[in-house]
């Protein structure tokens, strides 16, 4: 069953609504029913006992995803969380739009809750959510001789990898004397399977859990589906990468992004575009940062070029279509030439079988690791919706 829209999200324009209603039918977001099932086993299990660790927890950092600050709360949790010191960690702010994060912070501080964009391999971010951190722990560090702060969110926000951060700083600051390995990251969702302690201070000993990542059974609207499965914390294979892909292209066309990518490229053009014509076969790892090894010039230039191929080709579409996005079957006809520019855009072999996956893989990877800007899906409620 297709729930009722999300009461913060603004209203659906109606040919992204038309988009997302065809494209994923009456299918419904529920654990254990209907064709789309993204609650694993372990998710409940691992909820279960998020739950009772929380009651021990001294401070909580709810990691979400600056993208979707709302769409990756888990809101089964939250009366819980709601009653614990919390602050929530915008993660990966690097890939959200800096232009609208000051009204994200005036609407959470306008619900009282604390909220503080990071990055989390900004090592100067998280030191500033540490701050925070200790303000909120100053009473109790003074009084406990052990400290208990968890750390939780859905899959793929980077608990982990915050955690991570906040131990080299930790460990830099009180040498703390653990040499447990690091947490494991990892891009795909559901790395984390068993939450696990590491300390990062003494006098008062302090603990910080990294959790596995935890969605709600039942997802209450499909386009927050789709935003969790864009952002990365639903696997591609449960929605399928050309469904994500076609709501990213409703998404931008939608919102006149294109129109925008123009202006951006006029000032590249003349420098790289045809610099880089040689055959380069194309690799997703390409994409991926890579802490071990320094970006590959000709790599770099290539993935720009790529970009650039991408953004001109969407521009070109949708300067010249006659329609009207705003009309679903429009829209649709829009997004099919799109998969087609977007082959040839992207260097996919003509006759290749599955070519519309690959594009539909390629151009998520683009978006994901940013390179095609930084965007925020959710839109920020209405204060007078502010409950
Ligand atoms: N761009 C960007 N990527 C990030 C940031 N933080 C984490 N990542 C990446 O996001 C992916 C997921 O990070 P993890 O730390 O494994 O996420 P998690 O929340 O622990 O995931 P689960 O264990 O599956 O619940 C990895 O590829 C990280 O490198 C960030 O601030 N910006
Ligand atoms: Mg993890």
């Amino acid at each position: 069953m297709i729930e009722q829209l999300g009461k913060n999200s603004r209203k659906m324009r109606s040919g992204l609504k038309g988009i997302v209603k065809k494209g994923l039918g009456e299918m419904g977001f529920n654990a254990g029913g209907g064709a789309i099932n993204w609650f694993p086993g372990h998710m409940a299990a691992a909820t279960r006992a998020i739950r009772d660790r929380l009651k021990l927890a001294d401070l909580v950092i709810e990691v979400r995803d600056s993208r979707i600050p709302l769409s990756s709360a888990n809101e089964d949790l939250q009366p819980q969380l709601d009653a614990k010191r919390r602050v929530i960690a915008l993660n990966k702010k690097d890939l959200a739009n800096p232009n609208i994060m000051h009204k994200w912070i005036r609407y959470f501080d306008s619900r009282k809750q604390d909220c503080i964009p990071i990055s989390a391999h900004s090592k100067s971010s998280v030191q500033k959510l540490l701050e925070v951190v200790e303000f909120k722990l100053k009473e109790v560090i003074l009084r406990e001789p052990t400290l208990l702060v968890m750390v939780v969110g859905v899959p793929n926000v980077g608990k982990s990898a915050l955690i991570n951060s906040v131990r080299q700083i930790a460990l830099s600051r009180f040498a703390v004397q653990e040499k447990k390995k690091r947490a494991t990251v990892g891009p795909l969702p559901g790395v984390t399977q068993d939450i696990a302690g590491y300390k990062i201070a003494h006098k008062p000993s302090i603990y910080v859990l990294d959790t596995p990542g935890v969605l709600v059974p039942s997802i209450p609207d499909i386009e927050t589906g789709l935003k969790l499965s864009l952002a990365g914390s639903v696997k591609d294979s449960v929605v399928g990468e050309e469904r994500i892909a076609q709501y990213l292209l409703a998404v931008l066309n939608t919102r006149g992004t294109p129109l925008h990518w123009k202006h951006w490229n006029n000032r590249k053009m003349d420098g790289i575009r045809f610099e880089s014509e040689e055959k380069h076969e194309y690799n997703p790892k390409d994409l991926q940062p890579n802490r071990m090894k320094p970006p590959n010039v000709s790599d770099v230039v290539y993935v720009e070029n790529l970009v650039t191929e991408v953004q001109c080709a969407m521009y070109k579409t949708l300067a010249e279509f006659n329609g009207n996005v705003e009309d679903e079957n429009d829209l649709e006809n829009l997004i099919e030439q799109q998969f087609e520019v977007l082959q040839k855009a992207l260097k996919i072999p003509h006759k290749a079988s599955e070519a519309r996956l690959m594009v539909s893989k390629k151009f998520l990877t683009l978006f994901r690791t940013g390179k095609l800007g930084c965007f925020t899906l959710d839109d920020v409620p209405e204060t007078n919706t502010v409950s």
